[in-house]
């Protein structure tokens, strides 16, 4: 064989071979964007999916309204539901009651501190052993005035020091994660306090068929921990029927302020999970239900 007859060879196999390459590229590059695509199809049917669920929540609380005007855990919105397959895949999705946890934005009326809710929330900071200050930095993030909250508030000059600097927001809380915005509520205060709290667009009264003990000892004068747990035992076996019953079966030494609580709500929350084909969407939204009407969605957040 002479030199330029195995250069061809060479040549012709590197050719073949660059085509063969170039051929699998565009097969693994079409498929791969075909794949994609086909993702992003199934995530869009998934959030379709969640939608859905979300609607099928307001006309589960829609229905429980026209049962009547108590609202507590032995109830079918309250209830935990296996995964329900759906075709392709499934959604799971609970309900939780936001009465039931405590409200931050509570903590001021007309932007003008509640002394009274903002001594239930050191309580509640207290039986989390998390630091009282964060009520004050809490209190002042929320109060539409520019004064300091003695022992830890913040105003506009601490949260200017940050980098990047902000303002201290003077208003209600929109949304519990923007907590993480406040002096002190790091990640970890987050996760330990989070599960307790709700961030409704108005002071509400707190459901005392729904409340964790430690809200309820939060809330509520003279109820040590123990003593709440023992009336949310007493309020599985026999839900109260209303505030009469509920400050009838509180221990002795435990007293209510009535106009505070409640036994019924109209704020929900709805978390919602879909497996569609390869795809997962999740969606969390905000219900408020007001008499007789169909439930509203306050916000929906979806990913
Ligand atoms: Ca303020
Ligand atoms: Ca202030």
């Amino acid at each position: 064989m002479n030199k330029q007859h195995g250069v061809a060879i060479v040549m012709a196999m590197g050719v073949v071979a660059l085509a063969a390459m170039a051929a699998t590229a565009i097969m693994v590059s079409q498929s791969t964007w075909a794949r994609q695509r086909q993702l992003e199809s199934e995530h869009a049917q998934a959030l379709l999916i969640v939608q859905a669920g979300v609607d099928w929540v307001r006309a589960v609380l829609a229905d429980d309204k026209r049962r009547g005007n108590v609202d507590h855990l032995g109830e079918p919105w309250a209830l935990r539901l296996p995964p329900m397959p759906v075709d392709n895949g499934e959604l799971a999705g609970h309900i939780e009651d936001q009465q039931g946890a405590f409200n931050v934005n509570g903590l001021a009326r007309d932007g003008k501190i509640d002394l009274a809710q903002l001594e239930r929330f050191k309580r509640l900071l207290n039986l989390l052993d998390l630091p009282g200050e964060l009520a004050a930095s809490l209190a002042d993030w929320i109060d539409s005035d520019r004064e300091t909250q003695p022992q830890g508030g913040a105003e506009d000059a601490y949260y200017l020091s940050l980098d990047p600097p902000h303002l201290a927001a003077n208003r209600l809380l929109l949304d519990v994660e923007e907590l993480a915005q406040v002096r002190g509520f790091d990640a970890g205060v987050r996760a330990r306090l989070e599960p307790f709290l709700s961030a409704l667009p108005a002071a509400t009264e707190l459901n005392v068929n729904t409340a964790s003990a430690e809200v309820l000892a939060a809330t509520l004068e003279g109820l040590d921990l123990a003593a709440a747990r023992d009336l949310v035992a007493s309020r599985e076996r026999t839900y109260f029927r209303d505030v009469a019953d509920f400050t009838a079966r509180l221990p002795k030494g435990a007293s209510a302020d009535n106009a505070s609580i409640s036994v019924s709500s109209a704020y929900f929350m709805a978390t919602m999970r879909v497996n569609f084909g390869d795809a997962q969407a999740s969606g969390v939204a905000l219900l408020a239900r007001p008499d007789s009407k169909w439930p509203k969605i306050l916000w929906c957040k979806t990913s």
